[in-house]
């Protein structure tokens, strides 16, 4: 496998010359200055092409290229978006940049309640709770019909946190879950927005009346669409799975489980259409036995995510070391490092914040040591899996 590392762009605190010091031999970026919708033209992208390349490394992947809101829901304006979607991927193609990782996650991108969940360690990670998730749907966007999502022992957690939240807790769970975890990634709600609630739920009632089989419709109408430039330029489109794989807020999810990437791999039945293997998503679904899927879609995998969840009796989820938990890394590294292509691009995902992380103000989950701790430990799988087979 490659190793990659996600890196914000220029303003990034971590630079290309700290990534070769620890072993990093190609970048995973996106234009993040551009807005969703718009057209990443081939200037841009050069120019960010060669800052890499004049600093040691080179830009192996895209990601993401994000799919617009009114793409999703198939919104009046969605041919336009598309072909300046298509526009933006041939501009990459020219500059000889062939891997895109994008999402088809309505409104929201991934999602988390607690951003410094501390470990016995000292070290913190990011956690999802059932219960303060449900907490936040049902009592402070107040959705209607919330309640009937979740089960009678989190709504009992629910009346029970509604006696003692305060005003300072509620607003940390809505800047974990809407403002922090998604600015950097899609971009729908920023730090800068007064109202985030108000502003979230217009953008989830764009979704009335989308169930999953409407949405697995303008996903395959989306594909469709691209995959002749695609064609052209050997470009590889990887879908990250949803996360957490599992409908959230009334909203559907379509890539969370092997039923889903059935449909999908068949949907549109092209070697272009392929997955962005994340094994943390997918490991957050007990419904998900995470090196079985990593085997049966071996050949459309051109992209990998490696990071590992624990589900926890009561149902949350944590972050777990890349060593343990359910996404079974050492099996997964095993798999690929012996059947894949040898420059199949891995990044590592999700660091704890560890040492001077918490200082730097990094993005939830891009911690430097956090990342390059577990980029080490990986390392050491890849070196074992090599020497011992
Ligand atoms: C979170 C990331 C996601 C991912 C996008 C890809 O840490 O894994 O935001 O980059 O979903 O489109």
């Amino acid at each position: 496998m490659e190793r990659t590392w996600r890196w914000f762009g220029k303003k990034d605190p971590i630079t290309p010359a700290m990534l070769r010091q620890i072993g990093v031999e190609g970048i995973v970026t996106a234009l993040h200055e551009v807005p969703n919708g718009d057209i990443w033209t081939a200037e841009d992208i050069r120019e960010l092409k060669n800052y890499i390349e004049v600093n040691g490394l080179h830009w192996s992947v895209v990601e993401s290229l994000p799919v617009a809101e009114a793409i999703k829901y198939g919104g009046k304006e969605r041919d336009r978006l598309i072909e300046n979607y298509k526009i933006s991927l041939a501009n990459l193609g020219k500059n000889g940049i062939r891997t895109v990782c994008y999402n088809f996650m309505p409104v929201i991108d991934w999602i988390r309640t607690d951003l410094d969940h501390p470990w016995p360690d000292g070290s913190s990670s990011l956690y999802f709770s059932r219960s303060r998730f449900a907490y936040f749907d049902c009592c402070i966007l107040q959705r209607a019909g919330a309640e009937n999502d979740y089960s009678d022992a989190d709504m009992q957690q629910v009346r029970e946190l509604d006696k003692t939240i305060t005003q300072q807790e509620k607003d940390d769970l809505v800047y974990s879950i809407i403002v922090k975890t998604q600015g950097f990634v899609n971009g729908n709600i920023r730090e800068s927005d007064r109202n985030p609630v108000a502003l979230f739920k217009d953008l989830l009632s764009l979704y009335a009346g989308i169930d999953k089989t409407a949405l697995r419709a303008n996903m395959q109408y989306f594909l469709t669409q691209i995959m002749p430039v695609c064609d052209l330029f050997d470009i590889h489109m990887t879908v990250h799975p949803d996360d957490p794989p599992f409908p959230v807020l009334g909203l559907p999810r379509i890539v969370t489980g092997e039923a889903d990437i059935d449909w999908l791999l068949a949907a549109v039945d092209n070697p272009h259409n392929g997955l962005a293997f994340c094994a943390g998503s997918l490991s957050a679904g007990r419904h998900n036995d995470v090196p079985a899927l990593a085997k049966k879609y071996l050949k459309r995998i051109h992209f990998v995510h490696l990071r590992s969840t624990d589900i926890l009796p009561n149902g949350d989820f944590i972050e777990a070391s890349h060593l343990e938990g359910r996404g079974r890394l050492v099996k997964l590294v095993q798999l690929f490092e012996q059947h894949a292509p040898a420059r199949l691009p891995m990044r590592i995902d999700h660091g704890r914040n560890m040492l001077d992380d918490e200082q730097k103000n990094y993005n939830p989950g891009y911690s430097f040591q956090g990342r390059m701790y577990a980029l080490a430990q990986v390392m050491g799988i890849i070196a074992a899996v090599k020497e011992l087979g």
